[in-house]
């Protein structure tokens, strides 16, 4: 039985049973399972800036050079002669759309910008480095899950809406799921309300393998991270020394995968569960799908989308595809 939240601390009680709920569900699954959505604790905020300034770690350039050098294009796209909210699901640092916000104020355009994350930790960076950088922007950072503070931002205000859901995030969702939350977005949506979504291209394998498996181990330190922050939040005891992190990917299905592999049998105890692994057992951790022009059209399509525009990077490794409903 959960105890019920005293109202001060209403969303940091629930989260924390909501974590222990998710992580006994999923290390309670064949194979084992944990949420990548769980690695942005504090620590895992800084690993994951860590991965982005990696070289190996392409994306965040190839979404920066369509952020920095394809303003422009984003701008007309969005058009400005209406009010909007300009809300962004797993917005982070901003880093990328901080370009775009800053274009935007340069044409005095009437807008808010709403972030959305589940990290309050990154958010609070966030509006610090904004507020600083371009001091008239209009903030609002939702912190939560991205429909409940979409459905938040709805209660808000009733200005025509510009979601941007950038970085590859929709690939850490497995193609079902991934038509499943457009689907769900696009019932959010109005006529006249636009979608950016960033997509990773399939490449050259060996590319996208390596931003994933880079040699100084930065990756699986963000992965192992998850355990650290069950041992802390959940009193789990894991021994970080007795999982090793391995990276697969399918260039055929666009699947890049993260485990985390068991080195020998053991037993871990989470607060007052108790879960076995064997020895070589997988907790399956993470996935970055990689799409093809085809996949996306065929996403846009069956959860009732319309491409209207597709920016990609100089090297046309990555693209910011623009829907509308
Ligand atoms: C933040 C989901 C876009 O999948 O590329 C980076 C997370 N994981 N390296 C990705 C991640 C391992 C990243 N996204």
């Amino acid at each position: 039985m959960n105890a019920p939240c005293e109202p001060a601390t209403l969303t940091e009680n629930c989260t924390s049973q909501t974590f222990l709920k998710d992580v006994i569900e999923g290390l309670s699954a064949h194979p084992k399972k944990l949420s990548s959505k769980y690695f942005y604790d504090k620590n895992g905020d800084r690993l994951f800036q860590q991965i982005m300034a990696m070289p190996e770690y392409y994306l965040t350039q190839c979404e920066l050079d369509i952020f920095k050098n394809k303003t422009e294009k984003l701008v007309s796209a969005i058009g400005f002669s209406t009010p909007f909210d300009l809300i962004e699901l797993g917005a982070g640092d901003a880093m990328k759309s901080s370009y775009l916000l800053e274009h935007l104020c340069t044409l005095d355009c009437d807008f808010s910008y709403m972030p959305i994350d589940i990290s309050g930790n990154i958010l609070s960076v966030l509006k610090e480095n904004l507020s600083e950088k371009i001091p008239s922007l209009n903030i609002i950072p939702l912190e939560g899950d991205y429909f409940d503070m979409l459905d938040r931002a709805t209660r808000l205000s009733d200005r025509r809406k510009v979601v941007l859901f950038l970085g590859g995030n929709i690939g850490n969702m497995p193609p079902e799921e991934a038509l499943q939350f457009c689907m769900e977005l696009r019932k959010r949506l109005t006529p006249g309300d636009l979608l950016i979504t960033g997509f990773d291209l399939k490449k050259n394998p060996h590319t996208v393998l390596a931003a994933y498996n880079d040699e100084t181990g930065i990756t699986a330190s963000f992965n192992l991270n998850l355990l650290e922050r069950m041992n802390r939040e959940l009193d789990a005891d894991f021994d970080l020394d007795k999982f090793k992190h391995y990276q697969t990917y399918d260039p055929v299905s666009g699947a890049c995968r993260s485990f985390l592999v068991s080195l020998e049998a053991q037993k871990i105890h989470i607060g007052n569960h108790m879960i076995s692994f064997k020895e070589n057992e997988l907790i399956d951790m993470e996935i970055s799908q990689k799409f093809s022009p085809e996949d996306i059209q065929n996403l846009a399509k069956e959860s009732w989308f319309r491409i209207v525009n597709e920016i990609k990077d100089s090297k046309e490794w990555f693209v910011d595809s623009i829907w509308t409903v």
